[in-house]
């Protein structure tokens, strides 16, 4: 055996060692695919094998702007060695500096930080039902917010609670009243559920999780309408479609629609932290009063600089018009593959599906192939192939992509039709 070959062999058991090592001690919450990961660098993932993969998934969007984007570990770095974490207790020169950027670019009048999404969409929830009591004078206890089927808003217990997946919810209830569901990309079906105790319609521009399904021309715009009309707060879970991810700012703004309220996540912590917020318009978060809401670390200065820096970034690169316009190219890419296991290719901008037909294969035995030719990815719904990465890459690394999907397609044609693998979900 050479040395290198040596080396490799030692690293391949390291990595096996290290799969090990979480199936043994961690909670089996997700099935990783058998990838070591322990290095990142712009549109690229390294394995411990030194092995480079093109990462189109982006961490579910959070890493738009790359693994390690110099800019951003800068303003990390130097805001770790200066003050990080505070507690909401105190003032800090970070926190209104953020504040004042993400109702700059949102166009919203105030934002509220928290950490994850699901964080967002709870205070979300918490603020739209306040309004409705104190503002639109619903009788207490009696506030309803109406979601759509097939959302997916994050973990919590009271988020699961509202899911229309059944494996979200199984084992986990009781959960808490006050939901009620239509489907998603009706607008007409949302206007007949409306009642007088409606609070608020909680809608993704673009629902991720249930298979980057996209509503019908002209949705957002009636939603838009119908909550104006019944006083019904429309708030938008863009943590997912939010910040460039579709090729506008927010998804929103393809319709020209602006919602009542709002939240973000993901990208908006720069692929480094988990930063969330949830906006809203003046009268909706003026219902906040000291001791009503917080976090221990929602708007921690370290979390604030990145968040800001994140923010500039994404206007100083204009990376939403760029996800517009190799979100298009990819789509086109897609589409003269025309091959016949693909059904449909959807999504906006850089949030796109490949809808796999699971006669031919399962999405995800196609993302372990993707693996082996170098593309990380992962299904979702056990039929779509998400291709979401992040908003820098270039059109030749998108065009990689697309051939390599190219060769896995054409290699599970020629193969026997046998004993395919079962999907897992989210
Ligand atoms: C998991 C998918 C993405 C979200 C929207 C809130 C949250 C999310 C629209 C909560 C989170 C995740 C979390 C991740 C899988 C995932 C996902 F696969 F389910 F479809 F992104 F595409 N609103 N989305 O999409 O944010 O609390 O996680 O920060 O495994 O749970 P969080």
């Amino acid at each position: 055996m050479t040395t290198a070959a040596r080396a490799a062999a030692l690293q391949a058991r390291a990595a096996t060692h290290a799969i090990e090592l979480e199936n043994r001690h961690g909670a089996h919450n997700y099935q990783p695919l058998p990838v070591v990961l322990n290095r990142g660098a712009g549109v690229y993932l390294f394995d411990e094998q030194g092995r480079r993969y093109l990462d189109m998934m982006s961490a579910y969007s959070a890493v738009s702007f790359g693994h390690s984007h110099p800019a951003l570990v800068q303003a990390l770095t130097e805001q770790a060695g200066r003050l990080s974490v505070t507690s909401r207790a105190f003032h800090t020169d970070r926190l209104g500096p953020f504040l004042a950027a993400l109702c700059r670019v949102t166009g919203m009048a105030r934002a509220l930080p928290m950490n994850s999404g699901a964080e967002a969409v709870e205070t979300a929830i918490k603020a739209a039902r306040k309004w409705a009591y104190k503002v639109k004078r619903v009788p207490d206890g009696q506030a309803q917010i109406l979601v759509a089927e097939g959302n997916f808003a994050g973990r919590t217990t009271t988020i699961v609670g509202f899911s229309t997946e059944a494996q979200y919810r199984d084992g986990f209830g009781p959960f808490a009243p006050g939901f009620a569901s239509v489907p998603f990309g009706d607008a007409k079906a949302l206007e007949a559920a409306i009642t007088p105790h409606t609070a608020a319609f909680i809608v993704e521009p673009i629902q991720g999780e249930a298979g980057i399904v996209v509503p019908p021309a002209g949705y957002l715009k009636a939603v838009r309408d119908i909550c104006t009309r019944h006083n019904v707060l429309m708030i938008c879970d863009e943590v997912q479609t939010g910040l460039g991810r579709t090729g506008r700012m927010l998804a929103c703004d393809h319709e020209g629609v602006r919602p009542d309220g709002l939240t973000l996540g993901k990208a908006l912590g720069g692929g480094l932290l988990p930063v969330s917020a949830f906006l809203a318009r003046e009268d909706v978060m003026s219902q906040f009063t000291p001791g009503d809401h917080g976090s221990t670390f929602g708007g921690n200065p370290l979390a604030a600089a990145v968040g800001l820096a994140a923010l500039e970034l994404l206007e100083r690169e204009q990376l939403a018009r760029r996800a517009q316009e190799h979100g298009d190219h990819l789509m086109a890419q897609l589409r003269r593959l025309a091959h016949p296991a693909i059904k449909e290719v959807r999504g906006q901008g850089l949030l796109i599906g490949v809808e796999i037909d699971p006669s031919f294969a399962s999405a995800r035995a196609v993302c372990e192939a993707l693996m082996a030719e170098g593309v990380l990815t992962k299904d979702t719904h056990g039929t779509v192939v998400r291709l979401a990465p992040p908003l820098v890459i270039e059109r030749a690394q998108i065009d990689d992509a697309v051939a390599a999907l190219g060769r896995v397609l054409k290699a599970l044609d020629s193969r026997p039709r046998v004993c395919r693998a079962e999907s897992v979900a989210a």
